[in-house]
Order: C-alpha cells, then sequence, then structure tokens
C-alpha cells in the first residue's frame, strides 16, 4: 500500500475527535496532575479502584463524534500517568483490572466500529511511575524495563482489537528536552517498535512523536501546515491548552465559530483537526462540550462538501507561507478547479477577490444552490461576487462556492505598485 493509499480515508475525513480520558480525569485538574502536583505514585495509585465510567460512555463519545461530524476518534489508551484503559498481561495496572475492571478500549474500539468512524488509538511512551525515564544513567534497568513494557504493550494494542486506523505516540521527548532525535529514537527503540506495528498494521498512519517521521506532522494548539504531500493534523483543546483531561473550571471554552474556522484553516492547508474532549469522572461528556461539538456537525452537515478531501488552494486567504496578502473575509478550500470561500466576517452586498488566476465559470450558496452573480476582470484578476445579502447567510460561516474554467491559482502582479494604477 503506497503512503497515498494509507492516507486516503483520513484526508476525505479532514476531521477527528480525540478523547482524553484516565485516572486524572476522576481529579478535575488535567491530565498532568501526577506530574505538575509531584503526587508520587504510591499516593496516586489508589485512584485506580475509584475508576468506574458508565457503561454507555464509550458509545456516548463516538455517537457524540458521529454527530460532531467526524470521521475518527483518537482514544488515550494510557497516558503518562501510566494507567492503562485496556487489559495487558504486561501490568496489573489497568481498568481490567481495578475499579470498574472492564476493557476500555475493547468498548471504544467496538462503539466507534458500530457507529462507522476510524479507529485511532493514543499511546504515550513516557510512563511517569519509571525512574529510569527521567534518570536512565541512574536506573538504567528501570529504563529497560519502560522500554520493553512499552514494546509489549503496543503490540498488544495492535493484535487484539482487530485492524487500528490510526496510531497517536505521544510523551516521546526526553525530560531534559534533548533535542537529538536520534537518541529519542534509539532511547524508544523506535525503529524496531515500528516496523513490528507496520507488520501487524499493514494500512495502519502513525504519526511522528516516536522520534521518526512517519507518516503524520501533529501541530499542536495551532493549525499548521506541512509541505504539500504530508499528512498532518492539528490537535487542539476547547478550552485552555493545558486541559486535555476534564478540568472542571475550564473558563476559555472556544466558541463554535472559533472551532469552525480551525477546522476549515486546517482544510485549507490539506491537513485534518483533531478537536479534544476531556469525559467527566463517569465518562459522560459534559454539556459545554456537546453543545460546540453538536453546532461543529451540523455546519459540517451543511458544507461538508467544503472541507472532506480539500486540496490546498493558491488563492489569497489560503494561507501561502512567507506571503503577506491577507484575505479579510476569510478563506478558500478547494476540490480540483472549485474553490469554496469559507467566510467568517461577513462583507455585505459584495465579496471581492483578488489576483485570480482562473476565469469562474459559475458561483453559488454551497448550501441553498442559489446562484450568485459575479464580475471577473481578466486582466487585474478581480474577482467581485455581487447581490449578496446584508446579513450573513450562515452567522457561523457562509461558503460561496465558485467553479473555476481551470484549478484556481494566485494571478502574479507585474509588480508590488502595479494595482494603484490599474
Ligand atoms: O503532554 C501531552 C498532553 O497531555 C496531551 O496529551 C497532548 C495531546 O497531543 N500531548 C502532550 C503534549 O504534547
Amino acid at each position: 500500500m503506497t503512503y497515498q493509499e494509507r492516507l486516503k480515508w483520513f484526508h476525505e475525513a479532514r476531521f477527528g475527535i480525540y478523547i482524553h480520558f484516565g485516572l486524572y480525569s476522576l481529579l478535575g485538574r488535567g491530565e498532568w496532575t501526577m506530574y505538575s502536583e509531584r503526587i508520587a505514585p504510591k499516593d496516586y495509585e489508589g485512584l485506580a479502584d475509584r475508576f468506574n465510567p458508565s457503561p454507555d460512555a464509550a458509545m456516548e463519545w463516538c455517537t457524540l463524534a458521529k454527530q460532531a461530524g467526524a470521521k475518527y476518534v483518537v482514544l488515550t489508551t494510557r497516558h503518562h500517568e501510566g494507567f492503562s484503559l485496556f487489559d495487558s498481561k504486561y501490568s496489573d495496572y489497568t481498568s481490567a483490572k481495578h475499579g470498574c475492571k472492564r476493557d476500555i478500549v475493547r468498548e471504544y474500539v467496538e462503539a466507534a466500529r458500530k457507529c462507522g468512524l476510524k479507529v485511532g488509538l493514543y499511546y504515550s511512551l513516557l510512563d511517569w511511575r519509571f525512574p529510569g525515564y527521567f534518570e536512565p544513567e541512574k536506573y538504567p534497568e528501570s529504563k529497560t524495563q519502560l522500554v520493553d513494557y512499552i514494546h509489549n504493550q503496543v503490540r498488544e494494542l495492535m493484535t487484539n482489537y482487530g485492524q487500528i486506523d490510526l496510531l497517536e505516540y505521544d510523551g516521546g521527548w526526553m525530560p531534559d528536552l534533548n533535542p537529538d532525535k536520534e537518541y529519542r529514537i534509539n532511547f524508544w527503540r523506535a525503529r524496531e517498535l515500528n516496523a513490528m506495528v507496520r507488520e501487524l498494521q499493514p494500512g495502519i498512519i502513525i504519526n511522528n512523536r516516536s522520534g521518526l517521521e512517519e507518516d503524520l506532522d501533529t501541530p499542536e494548539q495551532v493549525v499548521k501546515a506541512s509541505h504539500p504531500g504530508r499528512g498532518w493534523e492539528s490537535c487542539m483543546c476547547i478550552g485552555d491548552s493545558c486541559c486535555w483531561g476534564y478540568t472542571r473550571f475550564n473558563p476559555n471554552m472556544k466558541t463554535p465559530e472559533q472551532l469552525i474556522q480551525y477546522l476549515v484553516q486546517a482544510a485549507q492547508g490539506e491537513g485534518n483537526y483533531l478537536l479534544n474532549i476531556g469525559p467527566m469522572p463517569d465518562g459522560h461528556v459534559r454539556t459545554e462540550e456537546i453543545e460546540r461539538l453538536t453546532v461543529v456537525g451540523q455546519w459540517l452537515a451543511r458544507n461538508g462538501e467544503a472541507i472532506r478531501n480539500s486540496q490546498r488552494c493558491g488563492l489569497i486567504g489560503s494561507s501561502q507561507p512567507g506571503l503577506v496578502d491577507l484575505n479579510l473575509q476569510g478563506v478558500w478550500t478547494r476540490r480540483g478547479n472549485t474553490g469554496y470561500w469559507c467566510i467568517f466576517r461577513w462583507p455585505g452586498h459584495t465579496a471581492t477577490a483578488v489576483r485570480v488566476d482562473a476565469r469562474p465559470v459559475k458561483a453559488q450558496f454551497l448550501v441553498s444552490g442559489e446562484p450568485i452573480d459575479f464580475d471577473y476582470n481578466e486582466k487585474t484578476g478581480k474577482l467581485k461576487l455581487t447581490g449578496l445579502p446584508t446579513l450573513p447567510p450562515d452567522d457561523l460561516c457562509t461558503v460561496l462556492k465558485v467553479e473555476f474554467a481551470s484549478e484556481p491559482k494566485r494571478m502574479e502582479e507585474p509588480s508590488p505598485a502595479a494595482w494603484l494604477f490599474a
């Protein structure tokens, strides 16, 4: 299978839901609590016996993801705290042996498949319980134990749950943030690890957080396109950036408008948006998150054509690195010769695009199909969509679909000041 073939579903999807759930969820202060508060394992591990998510939690996450218009989900099977949400021969510190005594990963994988979602598993390489992670030279045995342990657990995840579509490593950095990539790769024996994963799951997509580039770049809390041809996915919290796991007081929840803008920006760069939820201690999703995801899903149901399988668009407003041109209204996505102008800041009666190097043949509102009049000056490249309503038809983001005679590109200007005399 070629790289393009493996990534086909991923590009079609453009939108996924991340789920951070673990013992930290019981504390309500985010997933880094154990480390940030330096809670020793002996004092932390007691949480495991209180871990008892509702039996329908996994189905609730997946139903919500589907309702949000996501095409895949990614669950933290084991975060940095080290508690596994799956049954493991290599650890008793799991949801199968404590508290609810259930294999949450199995419930999740089954729920995702029932909902028709692609299955992603998150797995943290680092585990704060091992001194050998923090001080490998002082605790070499612990370091070896940790690395053997993660190889064994990843093998279990890749063997026991049928087809896994996406593996998202995390926590591959060194505690001193040593930037030497080769050191990290050797520390985790990442080449061997990923070769094993690919043998067990030939179609899988693997992210870049084991130190190896693999298939996907994964910028965090920002939307940042990789070079053309390379798969990428921006992951983001709904609330504050340190709150992936349930954070009871989480004041800065993004609005649905903001979430949709991030999704559109990812789509315009031919990338994906992985939006996180942090279920509550009982596994249910908080109302603030349900409400936002529902609105995003309603918008996507109407405007998905502009997002799924999107390609980069060379028009202004399409984030060409190094260029200062801005389109103030919104951004363009593209499929073939069709441009989708996703307008966040409604301009009123006329929407003007400049430096358009392709002849428009048809313009319409994406949702209603209602035609839009346009005026195009082939010489200057100015395109005006006219007769628009005073108020935006969609408060969240209105999409204007423009079919061009060829792939829409940015027109070269004879000189930077030429437009002053046009
Ligand atoms: O430390 C983690 C964090 O808790 C969260 O899981 C994110 C999600 O991508 N990754 C790490 C930071 O890069």
